[in-house]
């Protein structure tokens, strides 16, 4: 406990999730307080027993007076560190059976025509997770780290991040992220992803999972990342993979304890000692009930030498039984399991023994320790606890082997067991009958593999990696909000502006002093720009030079009458302001090679719609700005590799820039161009600003002291620090000429 709290460093842990670990009810005026089903509940619940922290969340039950509200409050936070919010039976039937599980639940589980769309439901969604935050502001201290788990409280991150904006958020999805195709259907899909972006880490169990909200994220907000790394209002956010664990060592001792070795003796008796199939699942659309069905009855079928030797022992956790879709799937259930058990059993033997309801955690650990084969065959499972669970409890008393979906979380883990599809009902057959006849050996070597690293990776590991990741990217944030140039910084810029004589500024164009357009033509300089860098350059103890990766022709027509210095296509040309030429920076380069690389530029410009050619004195530029984002990324990628491959001993560079690929020889970088500059005068002020990574050459030639700012955040630049926008950039030139107006003006 003491290492927790010192990794911590002392700081409370706050889980908020939509049910609480414990549930209450109330029978005979008797209130009792029981844990609660489901995976996030039974996973998390050791976590939060051991750091004592808080967990808010609904309780399953709604008192009735002010009186009874305040008694259960106390209770619950006395003896279980819980936080209750109550919600109404509207609340519960919009918000919980609607939005949640009868929107999200399926869409996500890639059911999407099992989903509606219902605009009042989505409406308590959100009123729902305000409540939350509410909750959560009665009791969130500073310093609290703030743990939002699944799929129901989606919307919270940001809302609670509205309210204290520097708090520690961490979210965690319990279920799949399913791919943009998919999500893509949500009329609400803006709202959610910026919802989760409220949050500082962001968890999911699979890598596919990573990848598809990413993916999302750049295709619907048009937000780029970085490494699993997304910039949102000059917040780094980060996204990653945390395959969540049980608590292993509790499942190993139970099964040792003298309590479960008497049920798995009666167990045994009562099913003859006849070979133990299991499964075990919340009764929900998506774990492959029927079909798992179906394949067992295929199996006695094909295999009747099985006919009396094996028991099934089903049993179905009730879930969300007030939904018609699982009151339908229940009544599918009923009548399979009867028609197989009326197929196939006789007065001794019941092929199927179906349990419906919940059972105490010793005979679970009694069922897991002694099946011979488990089936965790779900559609679509997010991670699945209940393949762990069993492997966990195995090797004791039986070596038995795991039959297990491709499409569970687990799979990605655990492929040492029988990796079956859940729609192919023959090849589950088949597996069944493999599970059941499988060496000894072979089984006790699959095993230990999964064993160990279930052992290893437990579900405190799993809290922990998130919590250490999670302070991580916080400690992140806090330096990169230091280099932020606002406040302090601005005021030692404008001072050391001030007191200059000799001043020079390094100015990149594009996403710099103007946004970017679809089209490179469209980004002529407005009005206000011409006057303020006007206003720049009229001041005797300035020197502004304009880098640009542009061509000449566009820069001295746009920035004419301005009086500034410029450097065209990337410090191939540079033409000062008392000159009336441009001078080349190449020393007999020829432009021979263009005809090689032309064509190979102009296959990609065809296999990428959206994609083309600009072509300048020096340099041929690829540009993917109008493409779709993913496929340009990927083809400039691409490019760049077959690119590389013809760049050898031809005196060529690639460069990659914001959405464009350019391709120019090597002595010709904005780099270079600065340090003409820098070299003129004893410079005692210098500002160097620019955007993409063609500037960081810039940044790179820089003096120490020099101001060196990249426009819009990023986590990688050599830059001193940053400015939000090209507004911000604009803005800070604004106060600096102001300074110089008033100079020259007294
Ligand atoms: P669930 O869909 O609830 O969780 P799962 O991970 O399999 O699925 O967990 C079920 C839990 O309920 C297990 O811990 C199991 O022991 C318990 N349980 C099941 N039947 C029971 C019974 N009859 N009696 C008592 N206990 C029973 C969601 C996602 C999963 C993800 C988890 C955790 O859908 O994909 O693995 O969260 O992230």
């Amino acid at each position: 406990m003491k290492d927790k709290l010192d990794k911590l460093a002392g700081r409370r842990v706050i889980i908020i999730s939509n049910r609480l670990p414990v549930s209450v009810s109330k029978e005979n005026w008797e209130t009792t307080i029981s844990p609660s089903s489901g995976g996030l509940a039974t996973g998390l619940a050791s976590y939060h027993r051991d750091q004592e922290g808080l967990w808010i969340g609904w309780p399953g039950y709604n008192p009735t007076t002010e009186k009874e509200k305040t008694g259960l409050k106390n209770r619950l936070l006395n003896e279980f560190n819980c936080y209750p919010v109550y919600l109404s039976n509207l609340e519960i039937k919009k918000y919980y059976n609607g939005f949640s599980n009868d929107t999200i639940w399926p869409l996500f589980h890639y059911f999407t025509t099992k989903c509606t769309y219902d605009p009042t439901e989505w409406d308590y969604y959100q009123r729902v997770n305000e409540k939350y935050c509410r909750t959560l502001l009665e009791v969130v201290r500073p310093g609290d780290i703030i743990w939002v788990q699944d799929y129901h409280l989606m919307l919270l991150p940001e809302m609670v991040r509205r309210e204290v904006p520097d708090a520690t958020i961490g979210f965690f999805l319990h279920i799949p992220f399913p791919s943009m195709e998919v999500f893509r259907y949500l009329p609400w899909r803006k709202e959610i992803l910026n919802g989760i972006l409220g949050a500082d880490m962001i968890g999911f169990h699979t890598y596919d999972y990573s990848r598809h909200f990413l993916s999302c994220v750049l295709r619907i907000l048009g937000k780029e990342q970085n490494y699993g790394q997304i910039v949102v209002d000059n917040r780094v956010v980060k996204i990653d993979t945390f395959p969540m664990g049980i608590d292993a060592a509790k499942f190993i001792e139970t099964v040792e304890s003298e309590e479960v070795d008497t049920e798995i003796n009666n167990l045994m008796k009562s099913i003859k000692n006849n070979k133990l199939i299991l499964s075990v699942d919340r009764l929900d659309f998506t774990k492959g009930i029927p079909e798992r069905l179906k394949a067992f009855e295929a199996f006695l079928e094909k295999y009747p030498d099985w006919r009396g030797k094996v028991t099934y022992i089903m049993l179905c956790v009730p879930s969300r039984d007030k939904i018609q879709q699982y009151q339908l799937l229940k009544k599918e259930v009923d009548e399979l399991v009867g028609k197989i058990d009326g197929r196939f059993g006789d007065p001794g033997w019941s092929p199927i023994l179906y349990m419906y309801r919940s059972i105490p955690f010793s005979t679970l650990v009694s069922l897991y320790a002694s099946a011979d084969l488990a089936l965790v065959t779900p559609l679509r499972d997010g991670m699945n606890l209940v393949c762990k669970e069993y492997l966990a409890c195995q090797g004791q008393l039986k070596n038995g082997m795991l039959v297990l979906s491709e499409t569970a979380g687990s799979a990605a883990e655990l492929g040492e067991a029988i990796i079956v599809n859940p729609n192919n009902i023959n090849s589950m057959t088949e597996a069944i009958h493999q599970g059941l006849t499988m060496p000894e050996e072979d089984k006790k070597a699959a095993l230990k593999l999964m064993i160990n690293r279930i052992k290893r990776y437990n579900v405190f590991r799993w809290a922990d990696d998130f919590m250490d990741q999670l302070l991580k990217v916080k400690e992140n944030q806090e330096h990169n909000e230091q280099r932020l140039l606002a406040g302090r910084l601005k005021r030692e810029l404008l001072t050391g502006y001030e007191q200059a004589d000799k001043r020079l500024f390094l100015l990149d164009y594009d996403g710099t002093l103007v946004s970017f357009k679809k089209k490179p033509e469209q980004a002529k300089p407005d009005e206000e720009l011409l006057v303020l860098l006007k206003k720049m350059a009229a001041d005797p103890q300035n020197k502004v030079v304009v880098i640009s990766g542009r061509d000449q022709d566009s820069l001295q027509e746009w920035l004419a009458g301005t009086e500034v210095d410029l450097v065209a296509e990337h410090g191939a040309w540079f033409r000062e302001r008392d000159l009336d030429h441009w001078e080349s920076a190449q020393q007999g380069n020829t432009t021979d090679w263009k005809d090689n690389i032309y064509p190979l530029l102009e296959v990609f410009a065809e296999r990428t719609p959206g994609a083309f050619i600009e072509e300048k004195s020096s340099a041929l530029v690829w540009h993917y700005r109008k493409s779709e984002p993913e496929l340009g990324s990927l083809r400039a990628k691409e490019l760049v590799d077959n690119i590389r491959g013809l760049l050898n001993a031809t005196g060529l560079q690639v460069l990659l820039g914001n959405k464009v690929i350019e391709v120019k020889p090597v002595d010709i970088n904005k780099g270079k161009a600065a340090a003409i500059w820098l070299a003129k005068e004893n410079w005692d002020f210098i500002l160097g600003m620019g955007d993409d990574w063609t500037d960081e050459d810039i940044f790179a030639v820089l003096p120490e002291d020099a101001w060196s700012v990249k426009v819009g955040f990023t986590a990688f630049t050599k830059a001193r620090f940053y400015l939000e926008s090209h507004k911000a950039a604009r803005s800070l030139l604004d106060s600096l000429a102001e300074i110089s107006s008033k100079v020259i003006a007294g």
